[in-house]
């Protein structure tokens, strides 16, 4: 079926295979050799980490920075790819153990701020200016380590920082409740959004949401992206899939929850979210992947958003209409439900 969406993941979905319990189980494939699959999988759009695009940011000056994101800029060029978004990875570094922009230490917080610019400067040279703030480690372990009043304040302050520092700058934030923190301070949409309103300028900051994440919140993922559709703010999205309240699984899209893949598919196709955004995801192979068939976790995500694509094309509306016109629900339910199965 002809679609017009475009496609993105990040570097880090082709992984080596190492958990919490257990070491890799797949050799490092190279960063060249990754962005060599993109097109192959059918994916158009690279999500990037500040240190994917220049690797030990913090030891370069700023001409070398700009130099090697531009030579990065080349190379993804190359293989017909675009940078879709850029993120400051704060929370590998011993610095941000606790932390960056909400951390104690106003060094730290300092240091979050320098790290988070700096990642300003290779967006721009990737010629990418969305900006995805993960807040990882914006959060406690135990809720008397910080004072979370202020941690939101310092937030805003980062955010402004971030804004102040380049005017073409567009932030989206991800929202997730907990891990690696126990809670974190931006964890749902409603969060997001609301902060954004507190910054600067509003109109630059907005949201990605997650799948996983939303679950991971006891929501509803559609109806968190229907949230930020509503504001014009869902600028980006990590599809993928959770099994409940555990640990963040990435699953392949809809592989866990169909009908929930589906209602995402429904808002984003009932938003016209094609002409606007990158359907992006974030999937991890499973650690029992052999290397040689470690990608097809991305391409299966892709191809099970498309045939969803075709199932919301193809919904009976007017019988939709008429169903929900006579608020038999039941009825409705087994039509998505007859429609998906094809039967
Ligand atoms: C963690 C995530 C992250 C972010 C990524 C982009 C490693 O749960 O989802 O993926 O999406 O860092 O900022
Ligand atoms: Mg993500």
């Amino acid at each position: 079926m002809a679609t017009n969406y475009r496609f993105s993941f990040g570097p880090w979905n082709i992984h080596e295979g190492a958990d919490p319990f257990g070491p890799t189980v797949r050799p490092s494939v190279e960063f060249a050799r990754k962005l060599s699959f993109y097109k192959k999988l059918g994916f158009d759009g690279v999500q990037f980490h500040d240190d994917d695009a220049v690797p030990n940011i913090e030891e370069k000056s700023a001409a070398e920075l700009k130099k090697q994101a531009k030579e990065m800029k080349r190379a993804i060029a190359g293989e017909g790819l675009v940078a879709e978004i850029v993120a400051p990875r704060l929370w590998e570094n011993s610095k941000g153990i606790d932390g960056g922009y909400t951390a104690n230490d106003p060094a730290v917080r300092k240091w979050a701020i320098e790290r988070s610019k700096r990642c300003v400067d290779v967006g721009r040279e990737l010629g990418c200016n969305l900006m995805v703030l993960w807040l990882a480690r914006e959060g406690t372990y135990i809720r008397e380590a910080k004072r979370a009043i202020d941690a939101h304040h310092w937030l805003v302050e980062a955010i402004d920082a971030i804004l102040a520092y380049d005017k073409k700058i567009r932030i989206a934030i991800e929202p997730k409740p907990n891990e690696p923190m126990d809670h974190a301070y931006i964890p749902t949409i409603g969060h997001a959004l609301a902060l954004a309103e507190r910054t600067r300028d509003p109109r630059r900051v907005g949201g990605l949401i997650e799948t996983a994440h939303a679950i991971l919140a006891g929501l509803d993922p559609s109806d968190e992206m229907a949230f930020a559709l509503a504001a014009n703010k869902l600028w980006s999205v990590h599809l993928n899939d959770q099994n409940g309240l555990k640990y963040d699984q990435d699953k392949a899209f809809g592989a866990a929850n169909l009908r929930m893949a589906f209602n995402q598919v429904r808002v984003l196709e009932a938003a016209g979210y094609a002409k606007t955004g990158f359907v992006g995801l974030d999937v991890k192979a499973m650690r029992t992947q052999r290397a040689e068939v470690a990608t097809t976790h991305l391409s299966n995500s892709r191809r099970i958003f498309l045939a969803l694509v075709e199932k919301a094309r193809t919904f009976d509306t007017k019988a939709e209409k008429q169903m929900i016109a006579a608020r038999d629900y039941e009825a409705l339910e087994m039509a998505v439900i007859k429609h998906l199965m094809g039967i």
